[in-house]
Formats: C-alpha cells, structure tokens, sequence
C-alpha cells in the first residue's frame, strides 16, 4: 500500500482513578497517536511511550523525535508502507520499540481495512473474545486496596494483578487474600526488588498466585533464574522481554515460566507474533499486558490477545477502568463471565471519535509526501 501522509498528534487523557505502581503515582496519560493515510482510508496506531522514562527508557518526546525524523521517512520516502516491510527497515535502527510499534500498528490497521478483515484475521487470531483481568495499582490504604478488587471482582473481571514494592507486598496480598480466598491473583513489581530480596520474595508462595511479574531489572534474566529456581509461583517476564531473542534467552535460562507480551514494549505485532510462536512451540504460556491504552490501543491488543497461546486473562479491562470518556464510540465493555469481545469490523475494529480526539490533543504533526 502506498502511503501518502502520516499525523502524529500528542494526547493527554485523565484517568478515572490515579494509578500508582512501584515508579510513582499519575493521575493522566501522555501517548502519541499515529494516522497513516493511503488509498483513501487511514490506520490508527498508539504509541504507548510515557511522559516520563519510569518503565522504559523511552518518552513521548524521544517517540516523536525518532518518529518524525526516522522512522516516517521510512514510509514516505523509502515506500515501507507494507507493514513487514516497514518492521523490516525499522530494524536497523537501534530501540525505540514503541516509536516503531506505534507506526507499525497504524499500517496494519490501513492494510486490514483495505483488505475488509479485523487484525485478528491477519495475525492469526482464533478467539472471538478474550479473557479479561484487572491491573491495581498501589493504592494510600490496604482498605483502600482491597475495596477496590472488590469493586472490580463484582464488575466480573476474572482475574486481579496487584502492584507491589517494598513495603507494600506481603501484607497486601494477606489483605486481598483474607476477603477473596479464591480469586485468581497475581502481583507486578515492575522491578522494584533484587537478588538480595531473594528470601523475602519467597514469602509470596504462600498466596497462591497465578505469578509474580518482573521482581527484578530488565537487563537481569540471571538473577530472574536463580529466584526461579527457589521460587514455586512462576515468574512473569514483561519489561525484560524485548525480542524473541530475549524470550528464547530467558526460556533457556529458566528465568520464567511465563511472558507477558506487549506489543510497544518489543518494537511491534511483528515482532510479538514472532514471540507468541516461539513460546507457544516451548509450550510456554503467554498472556497480553497494557500500558493504560487509550480504546485505539487496547482495540489492537484485543486483537493479538486473540491468537491460541494467549492462556492467561490479559491486562485488558473495560474503557471505564481507565476513562470517564474513551476515544472510541462505542466504548470497550465487560461482557457476562469476564470476557471482553474481539472486534469484527476492519481493522482495529472500533470507531475513534474525532471531537474526542481534538479536546485531547496538545500537539500536531502532518508529514506529506
Ligand atoms: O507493568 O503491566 C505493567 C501500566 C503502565 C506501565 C506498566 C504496566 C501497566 C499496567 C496496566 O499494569 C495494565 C493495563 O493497561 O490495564
Ligand atoms: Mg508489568
């Protein structure tokens, strides 16, 4: 497909609730979102690099820098309009896995529509809805805490994941344990812990969690494997896993028993198909993560949550977790049993709404041919 112009604009959209992880507490989201036009329809894409580089080195500035000044160029003077082709010349550039993401997601959504399938025909999906789970995050009280799985568990969702930290670990899922015996539950340090934390960290086998997601760094699958080793809840790999390398890597290190996979995170559905596969021939589980996606990015994910080797409810809940007002109409639900529909039309599937989109906007960028 030949693409004659990409808009990046910079949006920021309030939570409903702020959410705190061991990185701190926010209470709006920052992200980019990617128009690629071509054969009169246009392909939407998020990019879910954060204001601030907490979880990942990335920032929506550096995102619309590299966007803008290398990877646009890709498309508009090099033709990579083909999303494989696109994924392919990206490569050469070093990181900058959510600025690639970003616009990849915007060709596929473009090439599904011209098509007239939904991604999750092009990627291979086989589910037509997905099990839903529920990211908490750190919350002022344990009252607090648990007040809030309650409210979440009675909307239907069919699994809880609680941040952690220091200080906040063990008694929090004594807390949530203590009201809801049966619940499947999981826990996200996103790397607030280390090697030293070892024997605290074994402390958590006794709740009987579904896994504990990134204890440690990102750059750390060694240490990962020696927890593993001493560890009988799995271990979950998010921020350290990058590539189907690193996957493979982590796999044959034994340094978890399961992957969270994220389309920003690896550099885009290319690259997470390829992990899903991977994983899915080692017989390892995997399950889709968020990055707090506006309806644009989480459409997508639902999408790849769709593919067979998705085994575990995915950090994909209903638009009202996250906004008062999605930018997509109608807005993502919670259906009967905790799942949530994967969409049937074109492309992403959903309908962003423009008035919408322009209260939201702080900046705007259109790159011609
Ligand atoms: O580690 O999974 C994470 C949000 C921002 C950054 C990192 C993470 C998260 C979430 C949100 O847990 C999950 C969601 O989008 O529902
Ligand atoms: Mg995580």
């Amino acid at each position: 497909m030949k693409i004659d112009r990409i808009d990046l604009e910079i949006l920021r959209l309030p939570y409903v609730h702020f959410f705190e992880t061991s990185f701190g507490r926010s209470f709006d989201r920052t992200f980019i979102l990617v128009r690629a036009f071509g054969g009169g329809a246009c392909g939407f894409g998020e990019v879910v690099a954060e204001e601030a580089p907490l979880y990942s080195s990335e920032t929506t500035q550096t995102a619309w820098h590299v966007l803008g000044d290398f990877l646009v160029p890709l498309v508009l003077k090099e033709g990579a309009g083909e999303p494989a082709d696109f994924a392919r010349a990206a490569g050469k550039f070093r990181g900058h896995p959510m600025a690639k993401a970003g616009l990849e997601l915007a060709l596929w959504d473009l090439k599904a529509k011209a098509e007239g399938v939904p991604l999750s025909k092009l990627w291979g999906g086989t589910k037509t809805e997905i099990a839903a789970g529920v990211s908490c995050g750190i919350e002022d009280t344990l009252d607090d805490l648990v007040t809030r799985v309650g409210g979440y568990l009675s909307e239907g969702y069919q699994r809880v994941k609680i941040k952690v930290k220091p200080g906040w670990d063990v008694e929090a899922c004594a807390a949530v344990r203590k009201i809801f015996p049966h619940i499947l539950l999981q826990v996200d340090a996103n790397g607030a812990y280390g090697p030293a934390d070892i024997s605290h960290l074994q402390k958590l086998d006794a709740f009987g969690l579904a896994m504990v997601e990134q204890p440690f760094r990102p750059y750390d699958l060694w240490d990962h494997a020696k927890l593993q080793k001493v560890l009988k809840t799995p271990v979950c790999l998010d921020e350290s896993i990058l590539s189907e390398t690193t996957a493979r890597q982590a796999l044959e290190m034994g340094s978890c028993r399961v992957v969270n996979i994220k389309v920003g995170r690896v550099g885009g559905p290319s690259e997470a198909r390829k992990i899903h596969d991977f994983c899915q021939a080692r017989g390892v589980p995997v399950w889709c993560g968020g990055m707090l996606e506006s309806g644009i990015g989480r459409a997508a994910n639902l999408h790849l949550a769709s593919l067979p080797n998705f085994k575990f409810p995915n950090d994909l809940s209903a638009s009202n977790r996250y906004w008062k007002e999605d930018l997509i109409d109608p807005e993502i639900v919670l259906e009967k049993g905790g799942v949530i529909r994967v969409p049937t039309e074109p492309g992403i599937g959903v309908h962003p709404v423009e008035s919408r989109i322009r209260k939201a906007t702080l900046e705007r960028k259109t790159f011609k041919l």
